[in-house]
């Protein structure tokens, strides 16, 4: 079976105004490299000859300049789900252009499934090899998978890139499944964390291939910040906390398995992890991999890695692709409603980690919009973890800006995870520990275990003000807080009292 050799501008070109595309890629990893800068070039060229251009843009998670960037660049995106860590779009979305839909990774292949994002018109999917089986189209992924299964599935038509930077071998991390859906959904049959139940490859109709774009690009790695001494104290305090419960029994001294947030901070506890002696070698169920535990797991820090994508640099993959022998049985790569699943993040016990914009007295977390209003990236699959995990944990730096900012405030300016779903919150200063305990005590642990020593004393006063009630608060005093530190950015005490 031979399909048809196109070009990146011959793919482009097929693509019409208002269409809906599904692209395959989990962050920056998987991402096809060729079509989208070719779609980009095109939108600008429409825009120039005074014609509309503009696409639904829907991935698995974050993706990279060349697709979100350029594209929201260019006003090319009329629509935008899931996640989204770009700059350029974030400056597009803050200025009301961009329908952005911030949702659970998790649930995306539902969402599809049932129809709330209309007809998928294409789907771009990169890939590392294509063969031809029983008259079907096999298709093997590259090094992420996310909501390639459902978009394959439901596209009208499929645009493959096989991108040779790849290596063929991937294939063999992938374990392809797709759950059906209500009223026949079924439970998730995976009962360990490196199990498979699923196929290597993905079956496409072979008379929905549009054409198949050869390049050999390197993956849009993005690259972090470098470790402060915050995010290292950030990672001791989180490994003090599994050995402090551990030694009470809450949890078993064979750990559960754990879920890290993507990031500096994510990084730093990651590596303080592996570093402790005392820590037993852990397993990884979460949505992406980042270099420090492809580190780990070759140091065998780490036993299994269960994830949606390698978010890593173009080095770290080369080491995971020349070590196939060794990452075959410890890495898998999901579809994400599979990685971020409720019922499996439940199951497996799983501890979520993930970093907090900021949190309030009462533990109320917010994560995608400064001052309530800008977005800064979205929840990307915080909340599914957070919300189904055994032990849910928030961090940040307990300030932000140079310390102009308090992470801790007295009322959340736009909330992400509820006090329901938050458990422990740590900051460089300590651990405060919710579990078990009411609003008031909360408050205590949070105001004097994890606030900067400067804003201590306005929280108390925010505390002392506040109406009284199970969970004192005032909207004034707590719009001061936020207002004040808005415009002036260095609150003192007296400009709260003033204010107010
Ligand atoms: O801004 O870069 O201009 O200085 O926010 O903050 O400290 O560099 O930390 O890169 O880890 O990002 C919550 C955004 C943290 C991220 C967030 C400013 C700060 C800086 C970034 P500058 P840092 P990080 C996995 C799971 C939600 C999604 C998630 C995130 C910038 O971790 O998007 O975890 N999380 N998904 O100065 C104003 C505050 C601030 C603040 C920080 N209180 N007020 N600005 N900043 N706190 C991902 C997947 O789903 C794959």
């Amino acid at each position: 079976m031979a399909y048809t050799r196109i070009t990146a501008a011959e793919g482009a070109a097929m693509i019409k105004d208002g269409d809906n595309i599904g692209f395959s890629g989990f962050t920056p990893s998987g991402v096809p490299k060729a079509v989208t800068r070719a779609l980009s070039k095109r939108a600008r060229e429409e825009h120039e000859a005074g014609k509309p251009f503009a696409v639904g843009v829907i991935t698995g998670a974050s993706s990279c300049q060349s697709l979100e960037g350029d594209l929201a660049a260019a006003h090319a995106i009329k629509f935008r789900a899931p996640f989204s860590t770009n700059a350029d779009f974030r400056n597009h979305a803050n200025l009301g252009e961009i329908d952005y839909e911030d949702m659970h990774l998790g649930h995306m292949a539902e969402r599809l499934r049932r129809g709330f994002y209309g007809d998928i018109d294409w789907a771009v999917i990169e890939v590392s090899a294509i063969e031809e089986y029983g008259g079907k189209c096999r298709v093997y992924l590259t090094s992420a998978d996310g909501i390639v299964p459902t978009i394959a599935r439901l596209a009208k038509r499929v645009i493959l890139e096989l991108n040779t930077f790849h290596n063929a071998d991937a294939r063999y991390l992938h374990d392809e499944y797709e759950c059906l859906e209500y009223p026949y959904r079924q439970p998730i049959p995976l009962t360990g964390v490196g199990q498979r139940i699923g196929t290597e490859y993905l079956e496409i109709e072979p008379g929905k291939i549009a054409g198949v774009v050869e390049c050999c690009i390197p993956e849009e790695a993005r690259t972090f910040k470098p470790s402060t001494p915050d995010t290292d104290m950030i990672g001791r305090h989180v490994v003090d906390f599994f050995l402090s419960d551990m030694r009470a029994g809450r949890i078993p001294k064979c750990m559960f398995p754990i879920q890290s947030g993507v990031g500096v901070t994510g990084n730093a506890v990651m590596e303080a992890i592996g570093q402790c002696d005392d820590m037993p070698v852990v397993e990884v169920f979460s949505e992406v991999v980042q270099d420090a535990i492809v580190d780990l797991m070759l140091k065998g820090r780490i036993s299994q890695a269960s994830v949606a994508a390698m978010t890593v640099s173009n080095e770290c993959l080369k080491k995971v692709y020349s070590n196939m022998d060794f990452f075959r049985s410890r890495l898998t790569l999901r579809p994400s409603e599979l990685s971020n699943s409720a019922e499996l993040i439940h199951r497996f016990g799983v501890i979520a980690m993930n970093t907090a914009l900021e949190c309030d007295i009462y533990g109320n977390e917010n994560s995608s919009h400064v001052c309530g209003s800008r977005l800064m990236n979205g929840i990307g699959g915080s909340c599914d973890y957070e919300r189904n995990g055994s032990i849910s944990i928030f961090y940040t730096p307990s300030t932000a800006k140079g310390g102009k900012i308090s992470a801790i405030v007295p009322m959340c300016s736009h909330i992400d995870s509820t006090e329901h779903d938050v458990d422990v919150i740590i900051t460089e200063q300590g651990i405060a520990d919710l579990r078990g305990k009411g609003p008031a005590r909360r408050a205590e642990e949070i105001i004097n275990n994890c606030a900067h020593p400067d804003y201590r004393p306005l929280l108390r006063e925010y505390q002392r003000i506040a109406t009284k009630g199970h969970c004192p608060g005032s909207l004034r005093a707590a719009f001061a807080f936020h207002d004040t530190l808005t415009r002036k950015g260095d609150m003192r005490l007296t400009d709260f009292a003033e204010y107010l």
